[in-house]
């Protein structure tokens, strides 16, 4: 190998382990799916949730029809709507992306409610979630699991 290349690809793996990726983002067709995070949970008793950012670059919609992931038995797009100070969640059904925007699936508002999990989420670990979209068919991302106080990606 000669040394120019050798000092070039030095360089390269430097930057790769000095900078590495904060936001985790994979592509599926048009859609860029960014930022998966859940919290840890107490055991398997209670349900836990998941969120992420999916982002539509193409010109048309896409909707987010299903989850599927081996750690929840049942796992379930949620929105929290709030009426006199009084939040409730409910099942949010099929999720549309529109065209060149985003949607946020973030604490407070959509999420994904992991009901039946299998084994507790422990702080640290990742597990492994599949979106199904009408179009882009499915996304598999690899969720990393924070702490139970957290409140979004760690920057
Ligand atoms: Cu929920």
């Amino acid at each position: 190998m000669s040394r120019v290349l050798f000092n070039t690809l030095s360089s390269l793996l430097f930057l790769l382990f000095a900078f590495p990726a904060t936001a985790e983002s994979v592509r599926g067709g048009d859609l860029v799916v960014e930022a998966p995070w859940a919290r840890a949970s107490i055991g398997t008793s209670r349900p836990s949730a998941a969120y992420i950012t999916i982002r539509n670059e193409g010109s048309s919609a896409d909707v987010l029809t299903g989850i599927e992931t081996e750690i929840s038995s049942m796992p379930e797009v949620h929105e929290i709507k709030t009426n006199d100070n009084v939040s409730t969640m409910s099942p949010a059904g099929p999720v549309e992306i529109p065209a060149k925007d985003a949607v946020k699936l973030a604490p407070g508002g959509l999420h994904i409610m992991l009901i039946g999990l299998q084994r507790a989420l422990v702080e640290g670990e990742r597990f492994p979630m599949t979106l199904i979209f009408e179009k882009a068919g499915r996304v598999n991302v690899s969720v990393p699991i924070y702490s139970l106080g957290a409140s979004g990606p760690e920057e």
